[in-house]
């Protein structure tokens, strides 16, 4: 289609308008970038609103659970924006669209006390949205979220931030114990250019490393796996020889022992990858504590599966030793290593 030139002018006009709308409602709406460092996780995160209005978000339970619902709520005062949605995004990686729709709350019918409800900076009462939803999450580490409150005409507030998982200030130790059962087990995986079953009793006298994942993870697996593939590079070639590292797939759809093994290349050679069926892995992840979830596909048949991105420490005798957080630097990885390989534990 070819615009006449009045046309082109009158589009041009109109793009002119809505990007010095854009750029207007920008910084009205953007009022303080800061908001991104109120972390939901711990307290009600407030906001100003471009027309003096106020906004409110919080969310609860708190800590954020993992795998359960959280409630979301929004206050607004003094401002004529009706808040419609809370979208949620993984900072660190992305975890689809999450979107939590917001409902008015019912408003008080007579207040209990003259001083009730709130009232916003213009004397108007304050009103109040909530809505509910599931995050989904890769990690039983912290996990980075922002949250950005949507309005009716799609207009948005900046960005709240979250973190799921463990607290900023409490980050779980390095080895961290955890009610295990633990044992033996056998899965396929592919042993150099052979798949054969392989059994976690054959790595005895070895430290093991047993992390739970999947090879389309787009960040959570290549990053522990970089982390542990740079505490091997800091054991002595001795040492590393009585390490052994086995993912285990928690995606036995996709993932093929062949699949894991090329994968894993890239990261250290002597990683195994380990798939079995549906109930093997269930199992297996059962057995060690591990948790994981598929989730529904997208129109394209693409899916994520959440899952526990920690990292476990077996030892010589297919013991469990600690889990080691998502994200642990190398230097941890090692220090979990060190006195196994030392045999003083
Ligand atoms: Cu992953």
């Amino acid at each position: 289609m070819k615009a006449s030139t009045p046309g082109t002018a009158l589009l041009a006009g109109a793009l002119v308008v809505l990007v010095a709308g854009g750029v207007w409602l920008a910084p009205r709406l953007h009022p303080g970038a800061a908001a991104g460092d109120c972390d939901l996780g711990e307290r009600a995160c407030v906001q100003a609103l471009a027309d003096g209005g106020q906004l409110t978000l919080s969310i609860t339970p708190r800590p954020i659970p993992t795998l359960a619902p959280l409630t979301v709520r929004v206050e607004i005062s003094g401002s004529t924006l009706t808040p419609t949605a809370v979208d949620f995004q993984g900072v660190d990686m992305d975890m689809g669209s999450n979107r939590a729709p917001l409902v008015a709350d019912a408003t008080p019918a007579t207040p209990a006390t003259p001083a009730t409800p709130a009232r916003g900076a213009d004397g108007q009462a304050a009103r109040s949205f909530s809505g509910s939803l599931q995050i989904p999450v890769c990690s039983s580490g912290r996990m980075r979220w922002q949250a950005n409150v949507r309005f009716a005409g799609e207009a948005s507030a900046p960005a709240f931030h979250f973190w799921s998982g463990a607290s900023r200030q409490g980050r779980p130790s390095a080895l961290a114990q955890a009610e295990v059962a633990g044992g033996d087990f056998t899965l396929p995986g592919a042993d150099g250019g052979r798949v054969r079953p392989i059994s976690l009793h054959e790595f005895r006298g070895k430290a093991v490393l047993l992390y739970f994942g999947y090879t389309y993870c787009p960040d959570i697996c290549p990053t522990s796996l970089t982390l542990i593939r740079e505490a091997l590079a800091q054991l002595s070639s001795e040492e590393r020889r009585r390490v052994q590292v086995l993912f285990v797939s928690v995606d036995p759809a996709r993932d093929t022992p062949e699949h894991l093994r090329d994968y894993l290349g890239f990261f250290a050679p002597e990683m195994i990858g380990l798939v079995g069926d549906r109930e093997e892995t269930a199992r297996v992840a059962r057995a060690w504590g591990a948790f994981y979830q598929v989730q529904p596909a997208d129109e394209k048949g693409r899916y994520s599966v959440d899952h526990s991105a920690f990292t476990t420490v077996i030892d010589g005798e297919g013991r469990f030793v600690g889990r080691l957080a998502h994200g642990s630097p190398s230097a941890e990885i090692v220090a979990a290593l060190r006195p196994l390989l030392a045999g003083t534990r």
